[in-house]
């Protein structure tokens, strides 16, 4: 997806896979299956002060699935032009976040874990931590 023209209307959530027993439950996550995209990295972000914020930031390429394995946060999101504020809450419930949007993740409850499925490798180069920049940038559509 070019970074350039994508919208908050192409972030959305999906609804993932719940196998249920008397021991509890399971929720399974295959590539390119469950998620739109074959992930190669796998980080969670935990012991998160109450108020802080994480985010900050658009990526020029990445894909990413975001849950909340634990606990609850808000996602808000923002490709220029809209905006909106995805609450996650549910270990079973994602947020597939597509290249060129700016995300910030606030309102951690106590004990959130959210855990993020990542389409690439970590690569800084990827990322647009300069809000301004990422305004030209969305500008600058042709
Ligand atoms: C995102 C949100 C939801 C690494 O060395 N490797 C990694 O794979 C990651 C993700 C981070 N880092 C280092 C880079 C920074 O020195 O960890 C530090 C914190 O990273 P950052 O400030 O980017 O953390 P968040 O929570 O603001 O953002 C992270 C992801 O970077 C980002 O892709 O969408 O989680």
């Amino acid at each position: 997806m070019n970074l350039k023209i994508s919208t908050i209307y192409d972030c959305n959530k999906i609804t993932l896979n719940k196998i249920e027993n008397r021991a509890g439950n399971i929720t399974v996550i295959e590539n390119e299956i469950d998620i739109p995209f074959a992930a190669k990295r796998v980080y969670y972000l935990y012991d998160i002060p109450s108020g802080a914020e994480r985010g900050g930031h658009a990526h020029k390429t990445l894909y990413q699935l975001l849950i909340a394995i634990s606990g609850s946060f808000d996602v808000m999101l923002d490709d220029s032009r809209n905006k909106k504020t995805i609450t996650l809450n549910r270990p079973n419930v994602g947020l597939i976040i597509v290249p060129g949007i700016w995300r910030e993740l606030i309102n951690f409850s106590g004990s959130a874990v959210c855990l993020v499925l990542a389409s690439n490798n970590y690569l800084e180069e990827d990322y647009i931590r300069d809000f301004t920049f990422f305004l030209q940038l969305k500008k600058d559509k042709i």
